[in-house]
């Protein structure tokens, strides 16, 4: 990739406003904004789009719950993400609404542009809706939705059609030819498998209610929420009005952010719109997995969300004083100048997320874990770092910090080879390789930190021989650099934290938001710079801090405006444990070695206790066996053993992944469509940062114990239980 500036779009999708943000919306939303300044800072013309959703039936019936006029409620819930997003300094470059009148006229061009081109047709349909999900779905009415678990509805319409048939192979050839980059692969091999499944027309009005925007020429239809909504992505730069200047600029988007479950309106609706309409597509779509939360420590009642609020609230009284508040100021992008304190908790939690939570991947939230995180990577590593080294610094370099005239190779080299794994990533930081990123980052921590334990420049200080001082001076500035570089990199991720540690270095604010290349290259500090005054950075979390978000979530009252499906929000599965689980202990999230048990010893004269061979019936209805199949497999980087399986449990469980350790017995492809039996009820757990929640069922055949995993001969629903 050149390192020439270029200009880079990128979006996340827009949030329907039927529930109050939770954290799944500011993962993505904070992955968008490291991308976005990371790209600012290497000269980008960057452009960064969020908004919100905010016609359809299920905002109509929200609005109608809630007892308000549709415009005034979804005026509330997108004010509350709005407000959210500049709360914790999001640096996006527009906030759309699809209710904003320029979007409405854009939409109505695009509607025009597929109607003049020959794609609209009318007919009348009969089918099934998913009103939580907006989306015609091919099963009966009355039984639950395929995707999301909820009944499906009977709708019978006159409706326009989109003629999306017609892009099937043309689709087909721009996904396979990389053309359209669907990042990873088996996400792209999901769509691929969709679209080459065949496509059908798509009805994209809806006659029996009001609230979307107008069909241009025929106000008894709207148009359908999905085609208003992608619409965004090109009416938010100007698509259709009088000034389309960005558009020309910007489109088409260089990355789309979206999560897993909206992958096939982003990568199969959304360019067949655009390829009708005679527009580029966008060069890249990324999907990330989903946030799980803790269910056994939130209340049912408000679904297991956690709120970004209560995280801010909660780490914002542990921020600092800060001794030079104008110069850290100067360092801030962001649309309004949020509070210190707001802006330190996002710092943790945008760490916590990335480092947590392995992109692509689903992953669990718990106060726990970001209480851990904060102490071991942020208290004791980063910020303790810079506290140890620049307490010495200004404790024995009081002119400033002192460069030596050479350097002794071993002890530098180390923690230049950390840097140098770190500036693999020099140009373009893409949304896969972030946990990466952040690894290495957390390792150079590590490595410094070593440097500093092994040569103890505090008990140097205390020698006074010239050669204990020489090797102090170089112990000082090897580390004080270190620091320099680690606070560059670590920039888009921690926007706030670093420019407070680059203030204390005494380094020009205006260096950390230009070009970083030019300041990635070893041995920058000159020698001379005078510290900043010193606080600290990030102060220690006392455990009670978990307590604290956990009653703060509790207490909340549910929000404002409730709506049926802010209790149940749609699609993303909101529990990592089934009612019921947790109180397992047997075995390990991996079929491997968990062959039969062997039968005890049985004495010949005296039967063996009843209860130390046999267990009642209660003991194994414990158990729950259930039939699943397999829809992801594919291999875990670095993991000889493992393999990463999500299984389709039928329509009433959400797709869950597992972790399996039988790649070496069988390959990702062969797997794929296989219907195995899944242990549901076993606790989850992590397993190289993954959780794997339940193990499949196999017998250990031959003596290594070869895994052949339980299938069966019949034709069998997914979902079902063995007993
Ligand atoms: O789907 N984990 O809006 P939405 C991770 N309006 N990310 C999550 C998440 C979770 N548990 N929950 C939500 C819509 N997200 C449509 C989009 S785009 C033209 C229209 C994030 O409010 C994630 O990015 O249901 C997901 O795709 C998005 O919020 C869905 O938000
Ligand atoms: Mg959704």
């Amino acid at each position: 990739m050149s390192d020439a500036p270029k200009k880079f779009y990128l979006t996340t999708p827009i949030y329907y406003v039927n529930a109050r943000p939770h954290i799944g919306h500011a993962y993505t939303t904070i992955v968008a904004d490291v991308l976005a300044r990371r790209h600012r800072l290497l000269g980008d013309d960057t452009f960064f789009l969020t908004g919100t959703d905010e016609h359809g039936q299920k905002i109509e019936r929200s609005a109608a719950a809630a007892g308000v006029p549709p415009q005034q409620f979804t005026d509330q819930v997108a004010h509350e993400f709005k407000t959210l997003w500049d709360r914790m300094g999001i640096t996006y470059d527009k906030f759309i609404r699809t209710t904003d009148p320029a979007h409405k006229l854009g939409v109505q061009q695009l509607w025009r542009a597929l109607e003049e081109k020959g794609f609209i047709y009318l007919d009348t349909y009969t089918g099934s809706y998913c009103v939580s999900d907006e989306a015609f779905v091919d099963a009966p009415a009355g039984t639950p939705c395929p995707d999301c678990g909820r009944l499906l509805e009977t709708v019978t319409e006159e409706n326009y059609f989109f003629k999306l048939s017609a892009f099937q192979d043309k689709l087909i050839a721009l996904i396979e030819s990389n053309t359209l980059k669907i990042e990873n692969d088996s996400r792209r091999n999901e769509v691929l498998s969709f679209v080459r499944g065949g496509l059908k027309d798509l009805s994209i009005s809806r006659s029996s209610f009001k609230w979307g925007i107008p069909v241009p020429g025929n106000d008894k239809h709207v148009i359908y929420v999905w085609l208003d909504a992608l619409a965004n992505y090109i009416t938010a730069l100007g698509y259709g009005s009088d000034d389309t200047t960005n558009f020309e600029k910007f489109w088409p988007a260089d990355l789309q952010l979206v999560g897993k479950e909206i992958i096939r309106f982003h990568c199969v609706y959304w360019p067949a719109f655009l390829l009708a309409a005679g527009l580029p597509i966008p060069q890249a779509i990324t999907a990330h997995g989903w946030l799980l939360f803790d269910n056994s420590k939130m209340s049912k009642s408000k679904g297991n969300i956690v709120r970004t609020e209560t995280i801010l609230d909660a780490l914002g009284t542990l921020c600092p004083p800060e001794p030079q508040p104008e110069l850290v100021a100067r360092v801030l992008l962001g649309r309004k100048r949020p509070s210190p304190k707001d802006l330190f908790a996002s710092d943790v939690l945008r760490y916590f997320l990335l480092r947590e939570i392995p992109f692509g991947y689903d992953g669990s939230f718990s106060f726990d874990a970001l209480w851990e995180r904060y102490n071991a990577d942020l208290v004791n590593g980063y910020g303790n770092l810079v506290s140890r080294t620049l307490n010495l610094i200004s404790q024995n370099e009081p002119d400033g910090i002192e460069r030596p005239t050479s350097f002794s190779a071993e002890g530098t080299s180390f923690i230049k080879d950390g840097v140098s794994q770190v500036t693999r990533y020099p140009t373009h930081l893409s949304s896969n390789e972030i946990t990466a990123y952040v690894t290495e980052l957390s390792l150079l921590v590590g490595h410094v930190d070593r440097y500093l334990s092994t040569h103890a420049p505090w008990k140097l200080a205390k020698e006074t021989t010239a050669e204990a001082r020489k090797t102090l001076v170089e112990v000082l500035y090897t580390s004080a650099e270190a620091i320099r570089l680690l606070t560059i990199f670590l920039h888009p991720i921690m926007p706030y934290a670093t420019a407070r540690v680059w203030a204390q270095l005494g380094l020009d604010p205006a260096d950390l938001t230009t070009n970083h290349q030019s300041l990635t290259t070893w041995g920058q500090l000159k020698p001379g710079t005078k510290l900043g005054p010193l606080s600290p950075i990030f102060p220690r979390a006392d455990k009670s801090l978990i307590e604290i978000m956990t009653n703060m979530e509790n207490e909340t009252t549910p929000p404002s405006n409730p709506t049926p499906d802010s209790t149940a929000p749609d699609a993303a599965p909101r529990t990592t444990t089934l009612p019921g689980s947790g109180t397992l202990t047997v075995g390990g999230s991996t079929a491997l070695n968990t062959g039969p048990a062997p039968m005890p010893p049985q004495p010949t004269d005296t039967p063996a206790p009843a209860e130390a061979s046999t267990i009642s019936i209660d003991d194994f209805a414990k158990i729950e066996l259930r039939v699943a199949q397999i829809v992801v497999a594919e291999r875990i980087p670095k993991a000889d053993k493992l393999l990463r399986l999500e299984v389709d449990l039928g329509p009433d469980f959400p797709r869950r992944q597992i972790l399996s350790g039988i790649a070496e017995h069988y390959t990702p492809e062969e797997l794929i469509g296989r219907r195995i039996v899944v242990i549901t009820n076993l606790a989850p757990r992590k397993m190289r940062g993954l959780e794997s929640h339940g193990m499949l069922l196999a017998a250990s055949h031959g003596e290594n114990g070869k895994p052949i995993l339980a299938t069966f001969a019949e034709d069998i629903a997914l979902g079902s239980r063995l007993k």
